[in-house]
């Protein structure tokens, strides 16, 4: 699958970065994510080292199947952001916008959760993007990684664990999102062997909506 399209950019802090990167990788017209640290000051951020980084998802996605508000929506639905106890920056809520379409956007989101929300307080900050670190290999595609067998068989290199289609999809359908049904609509754009197929069908059906964890 190619991104033979003119896609944009979204990149958000929600927490333990597993889990969105899951959410968004089930998700209708999400073409590719993948998780890194951004936000903060330091060069080189690594898991063990973060200084002032958050972990956070950039995710690709196709304009013309699903629009920034509908990554929102997504985005304020699944995590946590009102807390009155204080959230570690690596964990913080965080919209880091590509352009000015997509800060007034999210502003406004902004505004409208704050009064559904009201009296809790939003911590999220809007910011515009900065340097982005893919995170380490071993944190892509964290859920798709559990299966051990299967990934074998993917030949997912570096590259491809943060680049690949199919792995994205994948990572999220096996983690238990998106559900069985749409999956079976999806799989055959996803170019997979008969046997990866079903190996594929029988954990999307039996993890459906088991609920993201990190
Ligand atoms: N509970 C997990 C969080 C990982 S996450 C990518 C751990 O401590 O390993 O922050």
């Amino acid at each position: 699958h190619s991104l033979g399209v003119a896609f944009k950019t979204a990149t958000f802090g929600m927490g333990c970065f597993w889990g969105a990167e899951s959410l968004y990788g089930a998700t209708t017209g999400v073409l590719r994510t993948t998780v890194g640290y951004a936000g903060g000051t330091k060069e080189g951020p690594t898991y063990r080292n973060l200084g002032d980084h958050t972990e956070v998802l950039e995710i690709d996605y196709d304009p013309n199947v699903i629009s920034f508000k509908d990554l929102l929506h997504l985005f304020w639905n699944n995590h946590e952001y009102g807390l009155t106890t204080p959230i570690k920056r690596q964990y913080m809520s965080l919209i880091l916008y590509h352009d000015e379409e997509q800060k007034t956007i999210a502003e406004q989101s902004k505004i409208e959760e704050q009064i559904k929300r009201s009296p809790e307080v939003i911590t999220t900050e809007i910011r515009a993007k900065t340097n982005f670190y893919p995170a380490e290999d071993y944190h892509q595609k964290y859920r798709l990684q559990g299966h051990r067998d299967l990934c074998d068989t993917l030949n997912l290199n570096s590259k491809l664990l943060q680049t690949s289609y199919v792995a994205t999809k994948l990572n999220g359908y096996l983690a238990g999102v998106g559900g069985f049904e749409q999956f079976k609509s999806e799989v055959d754009t996803m170019g997979l062997t008969p046997t990866q197929k079903e190996y594929c069908n029988y954990y999307v059906e039996k993890n459906e909506g088991q609920g993201l964890y990190c």
